[in-house]
């Protein structure tokens, strides 16, 4: 009998393209890879929302009987169980920078994502056929509804296309400068900040929100890190 995996990684389910819809869970996904941490997904939604999720948002992880949320913190857990790689840089100023790009990625590039996926009609029918419609209702989250009317409080939403594609390429712009001159954000090994934003850029070239793919393509520092990223981080065959 094969021992049961210790880790349990609660997410939302993905395509054949991507572990997961949600850049969140693929973090975690890719953080857990890259420390060669054996886990199993298991794909929760609404259930886990209502019975088991102490934050009502997904990832969850379940270590033995703790269960924990918020990619961050997951990500500052796994720091402590295994330390190599380190997700963190050790020096406390680079940690710091890692930190600070990780909160970009969901504070600035997250709501990019969602309004493209989710406000513009032709984008909501691709994203819901390939993410949506072939799973189970029970492991689906979010209503169209509920993230349309948080992302007009978030202010996101209150603006036109070509407001929030000229925003986007701004910040596209940044993280391509941010990665001339070395291989990964914080230098020669993937950190915190390059599994967070690879996993919201890489959510931008699924198909789904086709006027976001060549603003991320024509990005050649941007583009080459995306693919070593993703080749450091992928589930081994
Ligand atoms: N700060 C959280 C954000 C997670 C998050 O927003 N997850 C989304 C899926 S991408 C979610 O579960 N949303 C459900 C909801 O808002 O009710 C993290 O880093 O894990």
């Amino acid at each position: 009998m094969t021992e049961p995996a210790p880790l349990t990684l609660f997410m939302l389910p993905g395509s054949p393209r991507v572990e997961s819809a949600s850049p969140f869970c693929v973090k975690v996904a890719r953080a857990l890879n890259l420390k060669g941490l054996p886990w199993r997904a298991v794909y929760a939604g609404r259930r886990l929302k209502t019975l088991e999720n102490p934050s009502g948002k997904l990832p969850v992880l379940q270590h033995g009987a703790d269960l924990l949320s918020d990619s961050a913190a997951i990500l500052t857990f796994l720091d402590r169980l295994q330390p190599e790689p380190p997700l963190t840089p050790r020096d406390p100023a680079d940690a710091a920078r890692a930190r600070v790009l990780e909160s970009w990625a969901s504070l600035a590039f997250y709501p990019d994502l969602l309004y493209l996926r989710w406000v513009i009609d032709a984008n909501y029918a691709r994203y819901k056929a390939a993410f949506i419609d072939p799973w189970p209702r029970e492991q689906r989250l979010l209503t169209r509804r509920r993230v349309l009317r948080d992302l007009r409080s978030h202010g996101v939403g209150l603006q036109d296309l070509p407001q929030v594609l000229s925003a986007l390429r701004r910040r596209l712009d940044d993280l391509d400068a941010l990665l001339r001159d070395a291989p990964f954000l914080l230098g020669e090994s993937p950190s915190r900040a390059d599994l967070a934003l690879f996993s919201v850029t890489g959510a931008l070239v699924l198909g789904t929100t086709p006027e976001a793919e060549p603003l991320v393509r024509e990005r050649t520092a941007l583009w080459a890190w995306l693919q070593r990223t993703d080749a450091r981080t992928r589930r081994p065959a």
